[in-house]
């Protein structure tokens, strides 16, 4: 599994947590302007240039909520959903009526109720 991303962007934090707390193996691909390589790659995958973007098994998956979410129903693990606030604040949701903070989320949301919030 590759993770095209740079560790400054918010967005790939959001990435990065799920891969981390759900103790997944990965290459990260830096995206920098001295690595030509792993830029074409990204443009080669994802031609709009955004980051993050995660090749697994030959599937490319783009937007950082999606690629939680697919990490989660793929691989499983504690971190199920990554969710954007319209405060653009992001929680990470646990299964059930647990839930946790996790680094940059400024407020703890459950399950039910930040889907019914947040989405
Ligand atoms: N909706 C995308 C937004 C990703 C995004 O905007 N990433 C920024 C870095 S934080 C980016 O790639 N900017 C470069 C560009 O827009 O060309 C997501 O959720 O993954």
């Amino acid at each position: 599994m590759k993770l095209y991303a740079h560790p400054f962007s918010s967005y790939c934090q959001k990435v990065l947590v799920a891969l981390y707390e759900n103790d997944l193996a990965f290459e990260f691909r830096m995206l920098a302007p001295d690595d030509q390589a792993a830029s074409s790659e990204h443009e080669a995958l994802w031609p709009l240039k955004r980051m993050p973007v995660l090749v697994d098994e030959g599937r490319t998956v783009v937007e950082a909520s999606i690629i939680v979410e697919y990490l989660a129903l793929r691989y499983g693990g504690p971190v199920q959903s990554g969710l954007i606030e319209p405060t653009g604040r992001c929680d990470s949701v646990l299964p059930g009526n647990s839930a946790r903070r996790v680094p940059g989320a400024t407020r703890t949301l459950c399950g039910a109720d930040a889907r019914r919030r947040c989405r």
